[in-house]
Formats: structure tokens, sequence, C-alpha cells
């Protein structure tokens, strides 16, 4: 049997109760699949660890991580530590060290979600964020600190490999699915970047006739996703950008509580990293409340990403199950039921699923491609 070892970092807030559930999920799909295992090794890396150590994670901290097949992250950031330092200490090194280039982030309504918008198109995106440079390339400093003339800078780094790389894996994604690749840019204001970066995506292009490719600007893009949502397939965009976007992407499916991630090395030299897209939510943390689901889905990814595809599809539709059925519901989805219940409903599915023998395989959970 095949033993898969992940590493788990439940984080701050919500980020252990979300997880607690993605793993009880996991473990009841691996039960139910008898065709793999989960080896866990919890790390209690988080704001309050660093409270006590000065340390979001040990100075070893990623050379520990190195040798799992994934890890699977809840969330960070605490109102008692800035932001930027729980940030730039533990999850995005892990993101940048471990070379996982590619934030992949799918944006689909689910039957039984209704969602902000009037209309009710079906909303089916996939969007590609390049994840270890860009607007995150770290790099910048103060300078006068603390005097009048005190300034900031903070530099972006786009590189020709690092936008070939993150395109490529795009455009394959693309070719997995309708062929469309909707890229943000912003080349009217930011002059130097932007204009390369859409012309390393356009020459790209000629290695993919197959797919059809459309430029906007961000702004207007953003607009896009909130007026006609329904025709967008595989959105590529830059770090920061995608970021913005696929907050919005999740408020326009139902909101972050149906918000997966994964963040891929698709070379396998290091593990790759499977979160919800939302964060610690300090505000409802600690009351039971928080929508495991995005957790779950994440966990859907990880199967993906481990080549685990019929009992991906299984989960994926477990998940999808419990929303159609609409009787369990966290605050955020307009219920009252708690993360526990929700984790439960799911399980529950799941169980029927493999008890009738529905073997779903090539159902397509998010788009991770190898
Ligand atoms: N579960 C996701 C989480 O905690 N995200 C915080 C974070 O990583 N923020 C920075 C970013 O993704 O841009």
């Amino acid at each position: 049997m095949k033993t898969y070892r992940i590493a788990l970092i439940p984080g701050d807030g919500i980020g252990p109760e979300v997880i607690a559930q993605g793993v009880r999920a996991l473990e009841a799909t691996a039960a139910l699949d008898r065709g793999f295992r989960f080896l866990w090794e919890s790390f209690s890396w988080s704001c309050s660890e660093y409270l006590h150590t000065g340390r979001m994670m040990p100075k070893d901290g990623l050379k520990q991580l190195r040798g799992f097949d994934a890890i699977y992250f809840g969330a960070v950031g605490a109102p008692s530590v800035p932001d930027h330092v729980s940030v730039w200490e533990l999850i995005l090194p892990i993101r940048q060290q471990f070379e996982q280039y590619i934030n992949l982030r799918p944006a689909r309504k689910l039957m039984g979600v209704q969602g902000p918008l009037v209309r009710q198109d079906a909303i089916d995106f996939v969007v590609v964020r390049e994840n270890t440079e860009g607007e995150y390339a770290n790099i910048g400093g103060l300078l006068h600190e603390g005097l009048p003339e005190e300034l900031a800078v903070q530099t972006s780094v786009f590189t020709k490999a690092g936008i070939t790389r993150a395109a490529r894996y795009a455009f394959e994604v693309a070719q997995s699915r309708h062929h469309r690749l909707t890229v943000a840019t912003k080349s009217n204001a930011m002059n130097y970047a932007m204009p390369f970066w859409d012309r390393v995506i356009r020459e790209l292009s000629s290695e993919y006739p197959d797919v059809t490719v459309d430029l906007y600007h961000v702004d207007a893009l953003a607009t896009y996703f909130v007026a006609r949502p329904h025709t967008l397939d595989v959105v590529l965009a830059s770090n920061l950008f995608g970021d913005i976007l696929t907050d919005l992407g999740a408020a326009v499916v139902g909101g972050l509580g149906l918000a997966p991630s994964a963040n891929i090395n698709p070379t396998r030299h290091f593990p790759s990293m499977f979160e919800p897209v939302h964060g610690s939510a300090p505000d409802i943390a600690g009351k039971g409340i928080a929508n495991p689901l995005a957790a779950i889905w994440s966990g859907v990814l990880m199967l993906e990403f481990l080549g685990e595809n019929s009992a991906a599809a299984r989960l994926m539709t477990a998940v999808e199950q419990v929303l159609a059925a609409g009787k369990t519901r966290t605050p955020d989805l307009g219920g009252s039921d708690g993360t526990e219940a929700m984790g439960t409903a799911v399980i529950q599915a799941l169980t029927s699923l493999y008890d009738e023998g529905d073997s779903k395989t090539g159902f397509y959970a998010g788009g991770v491609v190898s």
C-alpha cells in the first residue's frame, strides 16, 4: 500500500479548526479507498509559537519539511504579530524556497450555493498565480527610519524564466480545460515589468496554437470577474494581482469558505503545499463555526497531486453533495452548523459514495497538471 507522508501546519486562528476536518475527511478517504494511507506529522509553527520563541518556524524548518510528500497548511496571522512578520517568516519562505512557483486557485460555483450575483450562470475557472517572484520578491527596505524624510522601497522582480514557467503551466491547464487563457496585465502604468510580462507570454503562445489568449488590464479584468465570470476559463496573473483577483473570484462563487488552493512545485524536487485561500479569521477563531470546505477541497487538490484521482473525485463529489443537499451549512453559507458538523456531513456523503461503488474517475477538481 502506498504511504504518503504529509506535514501538517495548522497555523493560527481557524487554521487548526479547518485542518482538523480536512484531516478527518482525508483519513476517511484513505480508509474507504484502501489503496493508500497517510502518515501525518504536525508542526506547531504559528504566531503563538512566535510569541514564545521569537520565531514562526525553527531555523531548520525548511530542512524538516523537505522530505515530505506534501504540506497541508491552515492559515497564518494573529493580531498580536505584525502580518508582514508572520507571513514572511512562515508561508512565503516555504513557497519561495520550495520553488512552489504555481499557486493554483480554482473558483467554481457549486450547486446549492447562491453567491452574491443576481445572474445564476455556471462559474468555473482557475487562476494560475505566479507564486515566487513579481511583487512578492522580498527586495526593498526602509531608509531614514523614524525621521521626517523616511522612505520605503519595494521592488518587483519579473524574470523571463519565472514568467515562462508560470505561463507554460497556465497554457497546459488551459489545454486540459476549454483552451482559453486570460492574462492579467497592467502594461499601461507599469511600463517596464508588464510589457515584458506580456511579451514573454505572447511569444510563448505560439507553442500553444490551440489556446486562445486575451490580455486585459487587471482593473478591467476585475470587473469581468463580477460582470461576466462565466466567460473565464484559465486566468494567469502575477503574484499580487493573482492574490487580489482570487479573493474576488472566491467572493463571486460564494465566499472564502469555498476557495481552495495548491502551491505547486511542478518539478517535484520539493514538496508542494495545499491550503485554503482564507486567512486565520481571528474574529471567528475558537467558535467552531468556520467553514472547513475550502480546507477539504484543498485536500482534494492534494490527492490529485499525489495521483489519487479517483479518491479525489469521490471526496470532491461528497463536498458537492453536501452543498447541493443544503442541510448542513456553516454561518458563512447562511446556516448555523459548526465546523465539525460540516466535516461529518462530508464524511457521511463520502461513505455513501463508496457504499454505492460510485466511481467518478476523470472528474476535474481543480486542474493540477504535472
Ligand atoms: N491559508 C492562507 C493564508 O493564511 N494566507 C495568508 C497569506 O499567505 N497571505 C499572503 C498571500 O497569500 O499573498
